[in-house]
């Protein structure tokens, strides 16, 4: 898996956790922090910033490249995932977030590593890689080792993290800058709808004044490819609703994405309490479970229809579901809404 050259500590000492630093972190200022973090760079530093891309760890790795300019001699943002999301890679497109791959860069060439709101333990592809920085908002994990880390939990996002060190360093941040980071806090937060910090706001209303929200809005309304439309009509006709459940099998999907957003779409649908999706992909059933969660758990329920047969959880207003095909009953032929609704029913 990691053919990237650079060997992460092996000893004992690796696996303490998170360095102890002079301070306890949440004790600092936001001005020592910085300093810190600044602190690990020369100006002779080729940087690779590494981030699994979401609009958080993206909208803060163009932070730490605003911070570090003039301050070493490159920056480059690199990430492991593909991005499919198209609201992601029209966010990368319209505020130039310039990023790479991860396995087109060869860490150990860089100077100095960063990872931003994850941890080294976090995917296989982060760990032969050695950390100078690590600053997120993920429950601490053990069994890595950087100079500079900054966890701080109950933050709703790495953005609003970034912009207390932008704002300690008086750097001013670009239109496309606070538009990424409001975004970032948007989507993380889900606007402000999870339990977030006070922090989370300030950092928000900061932004509030420097970011475009005609941007930002564009970025959110573009969720749908014109190809993905056909989806829809699918949809629409295979869709059963029954005692205020809404059904709706779409057959192969080339990503199950679509299957989250023609979900979404339907659960708007004033007289269906519940809805469920499903569509084959990579030989799996996956089903997608929504509800308002008032009285409803679709996490539980879902796990109570398919935690036997494949993987299920989820939240109590959503939830999904895997199932490989060879664990079903059936085949996967004769998959179709009857299907799913006689699924669905004997548990409900
Ligand atoms: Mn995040």
């Amino acid at each position: 898996m990691n053919n990237n050259g650079s060997t992460a500590p092996k000893n004992g000492a690796a696996l303490l956790g998170p360095s102890p630093n002079r301070k306890r972190n949440s004790k600092k200022t936001a001005k020592e922090r910085l300093l810190e973090f600044w602190q690990v760079f020369d100006k002779e530093d080729n940087v690779l910033v590494v981030i699994n891309a979401d609009p958080d760890a993206l909208a803060s790795a163009f932070a730490v490249r605003r911070l570090l300019r003039y301050r070493v001699k490159s920056v480059t943002i690199a990430y492991p995932n593909e991005i499919r999301r198209l609201n992601n890679l029209v966010m990368m497109d319209l505020l130039k977030i310039p990023a790479e791959r991860l396995h087109t860069v060869k860490p150990a060439e860089f100077s100095k590593r960063v990872m931003l709101d994850s941890q080294p333990t976090h995917l296989p592809a982060f760990e032969n890689i050695n950390f100078d920085v690590v600053i997120d908002h993920h429950p601490a994990s053990k069994g890595w080792l950087a100079t500079f880390v900054d966890i701080r939990k109950d933050y709703g996002a790495t953005a609003s993290m970034m912009v207390e060190y932008l704002r300690a360093a008086g750097a001013r941040p670009s239109v496309a800058l606070a538009t990424a980071l409001f975004y970032a806090i948007k989507v993380d937060t889900q606007n402000f709808e999870k339990k977030v910090s006070l922090a989370d706001a300030i950092s928000f209303r900061y932004l509030f004044n420097l970011a475009n929200l005609n941007l930002v809005r564009k970025i959110e309304l573009s969720s749908l490819r014109r190809s993905e439309l056909n989806y829809f009509r699918t949809a629409l006709s295979e869709m059963k609703l029954s005692k205020s459940r809404i059904y709706a099998h779409i057959g192969k999907v080339p990503n199950p994405d679509i299957l989250v957003l023609i979900a979404d779409f339907l659960k708007q649908v004033h007289e269906a309490a519940w809805v469920f999706v499903s569509g084959i992909h990579n030989d799996k059933l996956v089903v997608i479970f929504r509800c308002d969660g008032y009285k409803k758990n679709a996490g539980r329920l879902a796990e109570k229809i398919f935690g036997q047969a494949g993987s299920a959880g989820g939240h109590r207003e959503s939830a999904r579901a895997e199932v490989p095909l060879k664990n079903m009953e059936k085949d996967a032929a004769n998959l179709n809404t009857n299907t799913l609704i006689r699924l669905t029913t004997k548990h409900m």
